[in-house]
């Protein structure tokens, strides 16, 4: 009887291992850069009618401003970025002091990353959004019901001694160019936070002291070579649920594109140039003075895209409220006060594309 139920559960145990051990390399089956090429699109990928990209609508000289950081001129460029960011929320930066070289690392290294064998990338296969490092696809596959042509990896970047010893070891050089870039592209967002601060009328540091001790995210976005890219996304409309998004992206392949006026336009790639825009936190903290705008990722039939998107976010317990010198008897505050914790964890609780986030957290308005 004794050795009986102890084979069963000897059994059991070893079945249990063998399922747990499978489990994350069956999950990653699911990561577009290790699977076989397709010929059409997986059903699953395809959006109703009513939500495809339309292509051949989308505006191809988006003429998104494109400021020069390293101008003498310093009242010329914030006047620049505070109306790029209340008109367009997107704005190009080039001379912004990340070197050429190492943004075309940071791609190379990206690109590295998603060719390793399906075994490497199974270790860091996660549909847990709350994981601070974790290779996935699409953007929540858990919750979804049409997924979108992308893989990405995404890693919690500040502070970086935490969280480089969990960072991939291959390729050899990924912990080293990454955490170069992230550090430099958290210096550029400093200096970008404080002349926004500027354009708003605000003390320089006003932001970054409001956002407190900001955690630092980085999604690198793999969107494969698509069979039938008119039917699917990259990634949907949507905007960014933290404070300043840097993106680094391809610079030969165009996939970005922004709303504007209720058309699309693309943001073709500029050689050297880094890509801003504002996030949710930015529209409220600003009291709706600047936008946080709806963009989405397009995938093309001939070609493989990578990004490398860098977010700036407010430190989870801080409260985003307005500062007084947005808000009047005539420009009441538009947002309720809430924690970025409580802002993040709605966001991610939804579908990308569904309606704005913060209009979740609009103020019921006084009769
Ligand atoms: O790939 C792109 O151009 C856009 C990426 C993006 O919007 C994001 O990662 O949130």
């Amino acid at each position: 009887m004794f050795s009986l139920s102890l084979s069963l559960s000897l059994s059991l145990l070893s079945f249990s291992l063998s399922l747990s051990l499978s489990l994350p390399s069956l999950m990653a089956d699911q990561l577009l850069s290790t699977a076989t090429h397709h010929r059409t699109l997986p059903e699953n990928y395809v959006r109703p009618e009513s939500q495809r990209p339309r292509l051949t609508q989308v505006i191809t000289d988006a003429s998104i401003p494109i400021i020069d950081l390293g101008s003498p001129d310093k009242a010329q460029i914030i006047s620049q970025i505070g109306q790029a960011c209340q008109s367009y929320g997107f704005f190009q930066v080039v001379n912004h002091g990340i070197d050429t070289e190492l943004m075309v690392k940071m791609m190379t290294t990206g690109l590295e990353f998603f060719r390793l064998p399906p075994e490497e990338k199974a270790k860091l296969y996660s549909d847990d959004p709350s994981k601070k490092i974790r290779l996935s696809t699409s953007f929540n596959v858990k919750k979804e019901l049409v997924h979108n042509w992308r893989d990405y990896l995404r890693l919690h970047c500040y502070p970086l001694e935490e969280y480089v010893p969990g960072w991939p070891s291959n390729p050899s050089s990924f912990k080293e160019v990454v955490s170069t870039y992230c550090q430099q592209v958290r210096g550029l967002g400093f200096r970008l936070l404080g002349a926004i601060s500027l354009s708003l009328g605000l003390e320089e540091d006003f932001i970054e002291r409001a956002l407190g001790e900001q955690e630092q995210h980085m999604a690198i976005n793999y969107y494969p070579k698509c069979p039938e890219p008119e039917l699917t996304y990259g990634l949907p409309a949507h905007t960014d649920p933290n404070a300043l998004t840097v993106l680094l992206q391809d610079s030969d392949v165009a996939g970005l594109q922004v709303l504007r006026d209720g058309k699309w336009m693309a943001v073709d790639p500029k050689p050297s140039a880094l890509v801003i825009n504002i996030g949710d936190q930015l529209q409220a903290l600003s009291n709706g003075r600047y936008n946080s705008v709806w963009h989405r990722a397009v995938v093309n039939s001939n070609k493989e895209r990578m990004s490398v998107a860098s977010f700036l976010c407010p430190c989870n317990n801080v409260i985003i409220s307005p500062p007084e010198k947005l808000v009047s008897e005539g420009s009441p505050a538009t947002y309720r006060r809430y924690t970025y914790d409580e802002y993040y964890k709605k966001f991610w609780s939804r579908n990308l594309d569904d309606e704005h986030c913060l209009e979740l957290f609009k103020r019921e308005k006084a009769f």
